[in-house]
């Protein structure tokens, strides 16, 4: 990403997020957002400030640890920037919602995180400032909750699938953040620093830290393969830990009070963009799946001196906008190597390349990041190609 210009460091764990590394980090948000909305969960913004106080009820000021960074304001005042914010949700929750007939409520954010990480490594992989994207369900009891889950469950599958990942679902250990279960979700890549095992007569995975490695599948008989992953989110089953130990409490039919039963939901959007690839690369660069590119299309001149080849491109870039892709020019006066070497280092899935020769005949080259694949095509042609490569066939559109 620091080669392809995409982010640009700033301390440890921190990076400035350059145009077109924060092309892709909206393409993520945008397709958590429409499937978070899709289940009926709620957009909010919580402070990214949070007080002392609500960390001292749930009793996580003092177990947090280092990791969470610490500081008072001018009046002595202490504070933490939020790693995480299910104490600020509970503070909310408790204080708007006083009735099991307002429940189901499933709230969720995208928003940056800050984790005082020990060893913040591989830029945006393990940050110590970081987008997430988090949500909390709130249920009258165990079985609507459960409902709830399974929900968050099932968005989280089309999510990375919409995202063009390759991933698996493992069972997990659900660390500071605690409650009764949870799971993980594992985007595929040996350079992964998660290590999961995974059967082979059934869909049972886990987390290592969940099971020993070499043991037989709990599930059944199969064998258990170990692979290495990325975490790019991760679903807890909480129950009353966080509603319980903050007094958040609800009447229910019977007008008894008791504590909503919780779950959160997370997906680390800025390491999803890192994760997407670690799966997908060559030695010559990226290569963005689809869905997650920057921009969809490429237009290279390949000479930026003959007028012909420049009037050409800038009518396929036009065309091409017009219609609705998403395209980048590469106006810049380089050498032809340079403009090629850049391209596939940025690896926007197609390249339409436009050079003299080719342009004598009224052709242009339709190039394939993915496979490295080239067609020589008129320009006519060209936008046709590139049309029913990128744009979905005509449904209704996404929201
Ligand atoms: C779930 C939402 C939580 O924080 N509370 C609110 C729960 N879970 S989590 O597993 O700790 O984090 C959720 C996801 O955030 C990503 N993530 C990170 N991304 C980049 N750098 C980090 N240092 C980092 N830490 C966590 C992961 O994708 C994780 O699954």
């Amino acid at each position: 990403m620091l080669r392809a210009g995409m982010i640009r460091k700033v301390a440890a764990g921190i990076y400035t997020y350059l145009p077109l590394g924060l092309r892709v980090i909206r393409k993520v948000e945008q397709i958590v957002r429409d499937e978070m909305n899709r289940t009926g969960a709620q957009e909010l913004l919580m402070p990214m400030v949070q007080p002392s106080e609500l960390w001292l009820e749930s009793g996580r000021w003092g177990k947090y640890g280092k990791e969470l960074l610490r500081f008072k304001d001018r009046g002595e005042r202490e504070f933490c920037l939020g790693p995480t914010h299910e104490e600020l949700i509970t503070d909310l929750v408790r204080a708007e919602v006083k009735s099991y007939r307002h429940l189901p409520q499933i709230l969720y954010q995208i928003q940056t995180k800050f984790r005082d990480e020990i060893r913040p490594r591989f830029g945006l992989m393990r940050g110590r400032e970081f987008l997430m994207k988090d949500a909390y369900s709130f249920d009258r009891d165990e079985e609507s909750a459960r409902i709830s889950y399974d929900k968050m469950g099932r968005a989280y599958h089309r999510i990375f699938e919409r995202c063009g990942l390759e991933f698996k679902p493992v069972e997990a250990e659900s660390g500071v953040i605690g409650g009764s279960f949870s799971q993980e979700f594992m985007v595929l890549a040996e350079t992964g620093e998660d290590r999961l095992v995974a059967c082979h007569s059934c869909d049972y995975a886990a987390n290592v830290e969940k099971v020993k490695e070499g043991s037989s599948c709990p599930r059944g008989h199969g064998l258990l393969t170990t692979h290495r992953g990325i975490e790019v989110g991760h679903i807890f089953m909480l129950g009353t830990k966080y509603s319980e130990a903050m007094k958040a409490v609800i009447q229910d039919q019977n007008g008894k009070e008791v504590c909503p039963v919780m779950g959160c939901y997370g997906i680390g959007v800025s390491r999803t963009a890192a994760a997407a690839i670690e799966q997908n690369h060559d030695k010559k660069g990226i290569i963005w799946p689809l869905p997650l590119a920057p921009y969809q299309v490429q237009v290279i001149p390949v000479n930026n001196q003959s007028e012909r080849v420049m009037i050409t491109s800038e009518l396929i870039y036009g065309t091409l906008s017009n219609l609705g892709m998403e395209v980048l020019i590469d106006d810049r006066s380089e050498r032809p190597g340079v403009k090629f070497n850049d391209a596939d280092l940025i690896g926007i899935p197609y390249q339409i390349i436009i050079g003299e020769k080719n342009m004598a005949e009224g052709l242009v080259e339709l190039k394939e990041r993915r496979n490295g694949k080239i067609k020589k095509v008129t320009t006519d042609e060209v936008i046709d190609l590139v049309k029913k490569l990128v744009l979905p066939p005509s449904k209704p559109t996404e929201s």
